[in-house]
């Protein structure tokens, strides 16, 4: 397999694309769209909203190149057993499982719930329903990673210093080589995309990598 290199900080990652997977972390209306369980958190989703284009950029390129394509959708049953009580009542108030214009917060199967259209998944491409912040927690994402032989994980999605920053750690722990486009990543909170991704690369990469889409792309041609 041909060696190619993500252009990054702090320094420059070597990977071949058989051995990469994209990780695209709940891209959900929920915390995304207006309504949502992002919002009802008192954000506002205007913030994270920048990073859908150049996620899509990063998406077809992937796609082109053949390039293992994995979505996360943070949720819950229906009857919420999954749900922590300390999770479900966070905040001093009831979030998850109530009425809202999507439907219920955060639980798999309403509206909410779902993948942005812009981002949709195709046919084929494995979507990880996850009942916490981490991608690795209580799924099967590690096993299918490894029955594909990943070992580099470009991350992107929502919340930066959340659930993107939650999986790179448990993938970085894991083996992984993680390279997150700052473009591509999105926070309610603009001085915690700047931390969470100077966390990330700190000390030589301490958890991973920091790019931009137009690397990805140009790295993954
Ligand atoms: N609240 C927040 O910033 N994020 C989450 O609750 N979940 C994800 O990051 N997906």
């Amino acid at each position: 397999m041909t060696q190619k290199t993500f252009h990054a900080e702090p320094f420059d990652l070597p990977f071949e694309i058989g051995s990469t997977a994209l990780v695209m972390i709940d891209m959900q209306r929920d915390f995304v769209e207006p309504g949502g369980f992002g919002e009802a958190l008192g954000n506002d989703v205007s913030f994270v909203r920048s990073a859908i284009e150049p996620c899509k950029r990063v998406l077809d390129a992937a796609r082109r190149q053949g390039v293992l394509v994995i979505h996360t959708r943070e949720g819950h049953r229906a009857d919420l057993s999954d749900c922590p009580p300390a999770k479900l009542t966070r905040g001093g108030q009831t979030f998850i499982g109530t009425h809202g214009p999507m439907g219920r917060i955060l639980v798999r199967g309403e509206a909410g719930h779902d993948i942005i259209p812009e981002l949709y998944p195709q046919a084929g491409e494995p979507v990880i329903d996850k009942p916490g912040k981490g991608a690795f927690y209580q799924t099967d994402l590690h096993l299918i990673l490894q029955n594909h032989g990943i070992k580099t994980l470009i991350v992107c999605g929502v919340t930066t210093e959340v659930c993107v920053n939650t999986t790179v750690r448990e993938a970085n722990d894991r083996g992984y080589e993680c390279i997150i486009p700052q473009d591509c990543v999105g926070s309610y909170f603009p001085e915690f995309q700047k931390y969470a991704l100077e966390m990330i690369k700190a000390q030589g990469a301490i958890f991973g990598w920091v790019s931009d889409s137009s690397a990805i792309v140009a790295g993954l041609q």
